[in-house]
């Protein structure tokens, strides 16, 4: 019987849902000096003293540059339907417009082939976060042009893979590139400026709706889709100042890009607050980056309460339970988040294109991760329960496949179901893993 197949709904996974593991180049990859590679903004950043803890860079990471066919074996070994990678765009195009890179393309080609020759479906990622450096150098996101050169590379990258890419997405969490990287500065590029990063994120927004026609022309029949992360922004108290808060913190960060690739525009009471002037968005903008698309990716991990400003701290009573990282256990958050996305997207197909948490390895033995474990089953318990109330979930993603290079906060959190010794470069599948290989290995009961 194949997976999920006649079973009741409530407890098992629709027929041909996707159990699968997500990765993303800068934080595996290494070989960042190989085979003709551009620099990107995170090679620069990261060799910035002071800018990632323990001065971790990516120039090794896991390595997966030379090992990827063992970590395809492992992939195998968890019985993986499908991985989720992303393509370096300083590897393909080191110019960021320009000339192709055939080595770097060669690589994703073997990869991509590779991968399905393991019967495991290439679920690519055409931008997660490492812009070619000489394009920061013009401007960076908050330069329009860069959406142009992005929709270039993605042409090159769609003509090569896309015929055997079970599914394209064209930015991976485009708030995180356009508020940590150019408003906050906590990553690459590491600028703080809210107007570039306004701008930042309307030309990301442009990136990808310029994208959509030329994936689609040069893959036809591909899924084409966007990933964003979203969490609940949740009111610190039934005050009506927290409820406004927690309103505007909505906005700004879950509809900010759903609404726009969606056709609904800039939610307006987000923009007001933001004090953003749009001066940035033409004529057609928005009917640019409101494109078709085939399916939209969500990126969960948390929930946040949001305080008004107006208002004094408030001092809970009790702790919430939160990963290594800090991040608050909210599974409920979840189902919300699926929810609230499918009120807007309607039918389109859904994807949990990551989810996962970081937490303190056990030092007698790296395998035994009993609060990832939980973690996930959790989550994934969550989807279901978004599955039941109808929302067209087709799959799920954890983050990560293998412990990997943390942006600013380097290799210390771990959040992968396969252990990295970084001394080593030995990997160990954990006891999440072996969950989720009995989640590939379906029906699924997940409660
Ligand atoms: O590691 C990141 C990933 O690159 C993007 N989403 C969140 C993950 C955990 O912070």
């Amino acid at each position: 019987m194949r997976k999920g197949d006649g079973l009741a709904r409530d407890t098992f996974v629709p027929p041909g849902f996707v159990w699968g593991a997500a990765t993303a180049s800068y934080q595996i990859e290494g070989a960042v000096h190989e085979d003709g590679r551009g620099e990107s903004i995170w090679d620069r950043f990261a060799h910035t003293p002071g800018r990632v803890a323990n001065a971790d860079t990516g120039d090794i990471a896991c390595d997966h540059y030379h090992r990827y066919r063992a970590d395809i074996a492992l992939m195998s070994q968890l019985g993986l339907d499908a991985y989720r990678f992303s393509v370096a765009w300083p590897r393909v195009v080191p110019t960021g417009a320009g000339p192709v890179n055939a080595a770097g393309l060669d690589f994703y080609d073997r990869l991509t082939d590779e991968l399905r020759a393991a019967g495991i479906a290439p679920h690519i990622t055409l931008y997660h976060w490492d812009l070619p450096q000489v394009l920061e150098d013009r401007g960076g996101w908050a330069n329009r042009e860069t959406a142009d050169a992005f929709a270039a590379y993605a042409d090159v990258v769609a003509r090569r893979l896309g015929d055997r890419a079970a599914a394209i997405a064209t930015l991976n969490e485009p708030w995180c590139s356009a508020h940590l990287g150019y408003r906050l500065g906590i990553h690459a590029p590491g600028r703080t400026d809210a107007a570039a990063a306004y701008a930042s994120a309307h030309h990301l927004l442009m990136a990808h709706g310029l994208a959509v026609p030329a994936i689609r022309a040069a893959a036809p029949g591909t899924p084409i889709g966007i990933v964003l992360n979203l969490e609940p922004k949740r009111p610190a108290s039934p005050h009506p100042l927290d409820l406004e808060a927690a309103g505007i913190a909505h906005d700004q960060y879950n509809r900010w890009f759903l609404d726009p690739v969606m056709g609904l525009g800039y939610p307006a009471d987000g923009r007001r607050d933001a004090g953003w002037t749009g001066a940035e968005v033409r004529p057609r903008d928005m009917e640019v980056i409101a494109a078709p698309i085939d399916f939209v990716g969500i990126n969960y991990y948390t929930s946040r309460t949001i305080r008004s400003p107006l208002l004094p701290p408030l001092h809970p009573i009790a702790s919430p339970e939160v990963t290594a990282l800090g991040w608050e256990v909210d599974p409920g958050g979840l189902t919300e988040i699926l929810e609230f996305v499918a009120s807007r997207t309607g039918s389109l197909p859904l994807y949990v294109t990551e989810n996962g948490a970081a937490y303190a390895e056990d030092p007698l033995d790296p395998t035994r991760d009993p609060e990832r474990t939980g973690y996930l089953q959790r989550h994934v318990a969550a989807a279901l329960t978004a599955i039941e109330h109808g929302v067209p979930l087709r799959g799920y993603f954890a983050w990560s496949l293998i412990d990997n290079f943390e942006w600013a906060e380097g290799y210390r959190p771990r959040f992968g179901l396969i252990a990295v010794d970084f001394e080593t470069q030995e990997r160990r599948i954990r006891d999440s893993g072996r969950y989720w290989a009995s989640l590939a290995a379906g029906p699924t009961r997940a409660r």
